[in-house]
């Protein structure tokens, strides 16, 4: 990454913690509801990795925690933050909320409530784009508890049989919802696990951009290639709870503090400073202009947006076409 592309690298981190901490006020205000899970802590995960891939071009797909995924992707932050809203002018139309950001035209394939779901989409899509011809390749970010479904191994195996283009990203926080990973998993480096399929895999510090940055790039010039598969893990760290509905009471306080020593946007920003490449009140204008964007551009919308009209709520609901399901045949 040249200096320029680390200066651009920090405000966009910098505007998803501030995008995710406003979600959480929304969501405090009552202006969100339903599932809402936030990304603070994580940036550098999704950041680096799609710093080395082409945001836009390359299919990404992701669980619950996704709307920073889309946003990288080219997804407008409007349209995110007026989904979260339950809005008409949501990317999903209001109708998915932050569990199901969608956005086609910037290749961001979702946002899925189902652990383990996107697995086998993802190599999905990896098979569609090979059969095409296509050299994009599929990009696939989910948890470290995810792997504990039968979807991780049966997605890996088939992706090494039929060699596709698909990268997948362990983003191991060490905890799914409350249970920190050796209580649940035989297992601690998850890189390990996918030997047996004979893919090539590698771990790295989730928290410093540059060091994620330099395994992707390796991992993504693996995978375009044509050589097949990689896994690539990032050991990372959550700083609220699993969702919102989560008190966050079950991590050691001396566990959290040790993590937010080593925050990916601060480490990033002490190196450019350091470097000379910004001041502390470049870093300080930033973060101004960025709250100032979020309130004055995003949030307004979000706000302002009319709810999707009642006559129209069944539009999308499938099951409106069953007639076992509309026509009481049950
Ligand atoms: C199939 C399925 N089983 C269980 C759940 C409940 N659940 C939601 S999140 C979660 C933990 C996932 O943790 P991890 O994969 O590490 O992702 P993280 O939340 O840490 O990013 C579980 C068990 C679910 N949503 N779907
Ligand atoms: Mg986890």
């Amino acid at each position: 990454m040249t200096p320029a592309d680390k200066k651009r690298v920090l405000r966009e981190m910098l505007f998803a913690r501030r995008f995710e901490e406003r979600c959480y006020e929304a969501y405090v205000e009552r202006k969100i509801g339903g599932f809402l899970h936030l990304y603070p802590g994580q940036e550098a995960c999704a950041f680096g990795v799609m710093e080395a891939a082409r945001p836009g071009h390359d299919y990404v797909i992701t669980g619950y925690r996704d709307h920073v995924h889309a946003i990288k992707c080219g997804a407008d932050p409007k349209a995110v933050m007026a989904e979260l809203y339950g809005k008409e002018t949501g990317s999903s139309k209001g109708r998915g909320g932050s569990m199901h950001i969608f956005d086609v035209e910037h290749h961001f394939m979702g946002g899925y409530a189902l652990v383990g779901g996107p697995f086998p989409l993802a190599a999905g899509i990896a098979k569609g784009l090979k059969m095409k011809g296509s050299d994009a390749i599929s990009i696939c970010f989910l948890g470290d508890a995810a792997n504990n479904q039968g979807t991780f191994h049966e997605s890996l195996n088939m992706a090494k049989v039929w060699n596709l283009p698909v990268l997948y990203v362990c983003e191991n926080n060490l905890y799914g919802i409350g249970t920190r990973i050796d209580r649940s998993t035989a297992v601690i480096d998850q890189y390990k696990r996918v030997s047996g399929y004979d893919i090539p895999a590698a771990q790295t510090d989730g928290q410093d951009i540059e060091k994620v940055y330099e395994a992707a790039k390796i991992a993504v010039d693996h995978v375009r290639s044509g050589k097949g598969p990689y896994f690539l893990e990032l050991m990372t760290y959550r700083y609220r709870g699993h969702s919102m509905s989560d008190s966050n009471a079950y991590r050691p306080k001396d566990e959290e503090r040790m993590w937010s020593k080593r925050d990916p946007i601060i480490m990033l920003r002490d190196r450019l400073i350091e470097a000379k490449q910004i001041t502390l009140d470049d870093y300080k204008a930033m973060d101004t202009a960025v709250l100032e964007e979020i309130e004055n551009e995003i949030i307004k919308f979000a706000e302002a947006s009319p709810e999707p009209s009642v006559d129209e709520l069944e539009k999308y609901v499938l099951a409106d076409n069953d007639p076992y399901v509309r026509g009481g045949k049950h």
